[in-house]
């Protein structure tokens, strides 16, 4: 095994300029006579992927593209010896210096090409752009690192399918500085997952050197691991393709993760014009640059590339310029229309984690798959709702270490290469962990990707409070999550068998949140009260409406989540102290938010209180009550949610800090005392 630490004679560790001592060590050696003509073909991809390279930056300075593009020109090959080692449907997955990447993998250049300039013909119809490309085989994305555990997932769809084929994952050195990526090597690792890690060391992340932004030893990270790690560079190409190769075979036939570090250097700005290098060490790089060293000493070469850059003239020149229109752009995945439909709920006599328990077992049942932490056999689940399920299902049940986001990447990898993946977090309080994968992945994959990829990933999390955990395992935090666009958040309760959620879930194309409750799993589920009815609207995840049978309310109560089973059981108590008669309405898809049972209650009983698990400001209150007014509904409205503090662990205080039954007893008692005091207040 190489090292990437280098030593002075004294064996003192050298730090300042090391790698960049090097590199030019390694450009200075480098003896390429022999490469050609055994290596044309790489060579020409090379070639390709710099003249397409060079179109950009022209097309830029021109001003006739828009945003930013990071160009890979200088590092070639590097895509090009690792490419040569995948096949069509080997996957890779890229970061925002992903061109030379998406070339070298799926050879659609014109592609590429027209997705810059932003036309209907590009390979995301001009939404992606320079960093979010994809095509069958190959995905990238800007946030550093996101993408490393997607490419485990795919790699673990690969494994469970005895498929032969492997993901090559690229990452720049800075990219190191990011948590997620460990997460990614030790689940690689820990699940002998065929993912070939490629760490394209150029120096620099974006203005800052190695020497600042990288300690220790780059090799050392993925041996940490027990990962194999090979070392080349993109000076030295002969030794470079033998070892891209022996990387990716490695990975092929061990069924084992590598990590591949390359040494190369970006020869031009890191995105548009930014460039604080020194000129003395960009000229020294350009004056050892591989590709334009083979060019030079053979002028068939410099044909070539003539022809080349004819020929993307041309393409440039003649493509069809036309542009995704905004219909075609608008439409999401989102289940936003609702039925007419109106079922009878009845329940079987069935605990509700027993339940969810069993809407698992079907998922996988049908091919789907469960990561979470500690939710193997004998444990079970913090809460045990995956109780003999790793027994039942080995291969599908994956049993992670504390990688929030890691599994939440994972599970959008094998969604991607469609299984329908469930990913448990142990508490709702740690979403906060994943949020970079449900914004910036999996929530923008199907527009990003001009429609082309569907990610029906689930992430099931137990919110809430009421169990005295504290501060950090109690909060409910949906507020957070129904703001993130093209996401599905559904909120399961006791009230409704979570087996027809999980039902109604399958199929569903996109990424989705399902939120369970603490106080919830241990519960019976709801069984038909003679004096209530309880219905569910509007088909598939319709809201609740628990309305008693012979009374007309007057006041609509809105809820989910935890205190939705506790208001359901109260709802006569609610009668008797406060003479107000409840329909209680139960929202189980709060984004997006089916305003219409809502709306059509309170038109009747000009009375509207929302009930919140988590804090009210920026709440699910606040959307309710803005969409009812948006809607002309006039109505006296009040909110009731959680203190806007940590919640405590003491009983009696966190008891007081959380919505509960009586807070909103006591705040009905006071609307009817202002009822009697301000007559004639304005009812819809
Ligand atoms: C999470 C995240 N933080 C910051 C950025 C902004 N950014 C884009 S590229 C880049 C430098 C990346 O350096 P490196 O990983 O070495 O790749 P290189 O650009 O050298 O190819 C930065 C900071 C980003 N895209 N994602
Ligand atoms: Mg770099």
């Amino acid at each position: 095994m190489h090292t990437d630490t280098l030593f002075d004679a004294n064996g003192e560790r050298l730090s300042e300029g090391s790698t960049l001592e090097r590199f030019r060590c390694w450009a200075q050696n480098a003896r390429n006579d022999s490469f050609l003509p055994d290596n044309l073909d790489a060579v020409e991809q090379a070639l390709l992927i710099r003249e397409v390279e060079s179109a950009f930056l022209d097309l830029f300075s021109r001003g006739l593209m828009n945003g930013t593009v990071h160009t890979c020109i200088g590092q070639e090959f590097s895509a090009v010896s690792v490419a040569a080692n995948l096949t069509a449907e080997d996957w890779i997955t890229s970061n925002h210096r992903c061109h030379g990447h998406f070339i070298a993998k799926t050879g659609l250049w014109q592609g590429l090409i027209d997705e810059l300039m932003g036309l209907a013909s590009g390979v995301c119809k001009g939404i992606g752009s320079s960093q979010h490309l994809f095509a069958e085989g190959f995905l990238s994305n800007g946030p550093q690192g996101a993408l490393l555990p997607v490419g485990s997932g795919i790699a673990a769809h690969f494994k469970l399918k005895r498929m032969p084929n492997i993901v090559a994952s690229f990452i720049g050195e800075g990219t190191l500085g990011e948590g997620v990526v460990y997460e990614a090597l030790n689940l690689a690792a820990l699940r002998s997952l065929p993912q070939l890690f490629v760490c394209e060391n150029n120096g620099y992340s974006q203005s800052t050197p190695q020497t600042a932004g990288v300690a220790g030893s780059i090799t050392d990270r993925a041996a940490a691991f027990g990962i194999k790690v090979f070392e080349a560079n993109t000076w030295q190409l002969a030794d470079l393709f033998e070892t891209a190769s022996a990387a990716a075979s490695y990975v092929r036939d061990e069924g084992k993760p590598a990590f591949l570090l390359m040494g190369t250097y970006r020869l031009k700005a890191h995105s548009k014009g930014d460039d604080d290098r020194d000129p003395e060490e960009i000229a020294f790089f350009e004056e050892k640059d591989s590709l334009a060293r083979l060019v030079a000493d053979h002028p068939s070469l410099e044909k070539t590339r003539t022809a080349l850059r004819n020929t993307i003239a041309t393409h440039i020149e003649s493509v069809e310029k036309t542009r995704i229109s905004v219909e075609e752009y608008r439409p999401d995945q989102l289940p936003r229309k609702s039925g007419a439909k109106s079922t009878a709920v009845s329940n079987e006599r069935i605990r509700m984690v027993q339940a969810i328990n069993q809407g698992l077992e079907k998922a996988l049942a049908a091919g789907g798959m469960l990561l979470g932490e500690d939710i193997c056999d004998p444990y079970g689940g913090a809460f045990k709702v995956t109780k003999g399920l790793s027994t039942r299902f080995p291969e599908q049940v994956i049993g992670s270490p504390i990688s929030e986001a890691g599994i939440a990447g994972m599970g959008a990898g094998l969604a991607l290469m469609g299984h329908e993946s469930y990913v448990e977090i142990m508490f709702g309080d740690f979403m906060t962990n994943i949020f970079d994968q449900l914004i910036n992945n999996v929530s923008k994959f199907h527009h990003m990707y001009a429609f082309q990829a569907s990610v029906p990933v689930r992430i099931r999390t137990p919110m809430g409070g009421k169990r005295g955990y504290g501060p950090t395992h109690s909060q409910s935090l949906e507020k957070h999550l129904v703001g993130i666009d093209n996401l599905l958040v559904l909120a399961a309760t006791s009230l409704e068998d979570p087996r027809q959620m999980t039902e109604e879930l399958s199929g569903y194309p996109g990424p989705a949140i399902v939120l369970e409750n603490k106080t919830d799993y241990g519960r019976m589920l709801w069984q038909d009260k003679p004096e209530l009815t309880l219905k569910k609207l509007g088909g598939d995840y319709g809201s609740l409406v628990l309305a008693p049978t012979t009374r007309q309310p007057n006041v609509t109560l809105v809820c989910y989540g935890g205190t939705a089973r506790e208001l359901a059981d109260k709802v006569e108590d609610l009668f008797v102290e406060t003479d107000c008669v409840a329909e209680l309405i139960v929202l189980t898809k709060l984004h997006p938010l089916d305003i219409t049972p809502i709306t059509r209650s309170v038109s009747r009983t000009g009375t509207l209180i929302v009930v919140e698990d988590g804090s009210c400001p920026f709440g699910i209150g606040a959307e309710v009550l803005a969409q009812v007014a948006e809607a002309g509904v006039a109505a006296n409205v009040y909110r009731i949610g959680a203190e806007p503090v940590p919640i405590p662990s003491i009983g009696e205080l966190e008891h007081e800090m959380l919505p509960t039954y009586e807070r909103v007893a006591q705040r009905l008692r006071k609307f009817k005392e202002g009822l009697r005091a301000t007559p004639g207040i304005r009812r819809s």
